[in-house]
């Protein structure tokens, strides 16, 4: 690869993150999924179609400009990005769409780099981390609830979530397996209580085709620091979500659209001197 030799290592890094995302979805169950039926991709492949076609007679699409698109097209799938354009600029609004039935606790996009069946931990738990990991200590205390507002026995929060330079274990070369990623079992009242370290910003990869849009189109890559988490207990519906810190300048203008003001946390000074502590509680809702 021609660019080898001008990328920074955070580039190089990234790059890996965005093409490890396709590798993972092949391998994953979602793949071999139930069919869509006939009736439903052409009604969805139709509208979709008609809504671009609109858009080339409303802004009189050149050739030069259909021959970048079919370009750019190209370099996502080389690149290994479609996980990643589709969960930054699609994802919400299905998210939005599925769990919009639901009264308890708001979710929001699970993104590309969750990984199934983290090392499971009883409460209280501290996500496994390095020696020198850098950051603010922080000390994560609530609760798993139904609808009632008692307390779910059995209930779980797998937690995963970029390290103090941006990066994500198992897609960043160089970084532990498990490195702060784990599945946190609650006490019989829901309780549970997490140790980890706070994250940082994070900027999605710059140098492949999602980074080649944004560059582009004169976007930024940011999204706010953010701590990812599913939730679940028996005979409720799993929450995906995730959990942001007040005064990132990001959570007004994320890339990926996924920040909503249910989702913003309140860390203050650990009672112990030791990092932050907060306080987040989860409210489930019952299977359908
Ligand atoms: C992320 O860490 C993320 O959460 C999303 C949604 C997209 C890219 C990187
Ligand atoms: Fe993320």
């Amino acid at each position: 690869m021609s660019m080898a030799k001008t990328m920074t290592e955070f580039d190089a890094k990234a790059a890996d993150s965005g093409s490890k995302a396709t590798e993972r979805f092949k391998e994953s169950g979602k793949r071999s999924g139930i069919a869509v039926p006939k009736e439903r991709v052409s009604l969805l492949a139709r509208e979709v179609l008609e809504a671009v076609y609109g858009t080339i007679r409303r802004h009189k699409v050149t050739y030069e400009e259909y021959n970048s698109l079919k370009d750019w097209l190209i370099s996502v799938g080389d690149d290994g990005e479609w996980p990643l354009f589709l969960d930054v600029w699609v994802e919400h609004v299905v998210e939005e769409v599925a769990t919009e039935d639901r009264q308890g606790s708001k979710g929001t996009i699970e993104g590309p780099y969750y990984v199934p069946n983290s090392p499971e931990q009883k409460t209280p738990a501290r996500l496994p981390r390095r020696d020198d990991e850098p950051g603010i200590e922080l000390t994560w205390r609530g609760q798993i609830r139904g609808l009632d507002g008692n307390g779910i026995a059995g209930g779980k929060v797998e937690v995963w979530h970029a390290d103090g330079a941006g990066f994500y274990s198992q897609y960043a070369p160089g970084v532990p397996e498990w490195n702060l990623r784990g599945t946190v079992v609650a006490d019989g009242d829901g309780n549970f209580e997490i140790q980890t370290m706070r994250p940082a910003p994070y900027q999605i990869p710059t140098d492949g085709a999602c980074g080649k849009l944004i560059a582009a189109a004169g976007w930024h890559a940011w999204r706010p620091a953010h701590i990812h988490v599913k939730v679940s207990g028996p005979g409720m519906q799993q929450l995906t979500a995730q959990l942001y810190f007040p005064g990132d300048p990001h959570n007004e203008d994320d890339i990926a659209s996924a920040v909503k003001p249910e989702l913003i946390l309140d860390p203050r000074p650990a009672a112990d001197g030791k990092g932050e502590e907060m306080v987040y509680d989860f409210v489930l809702d019952p299977e359908a």
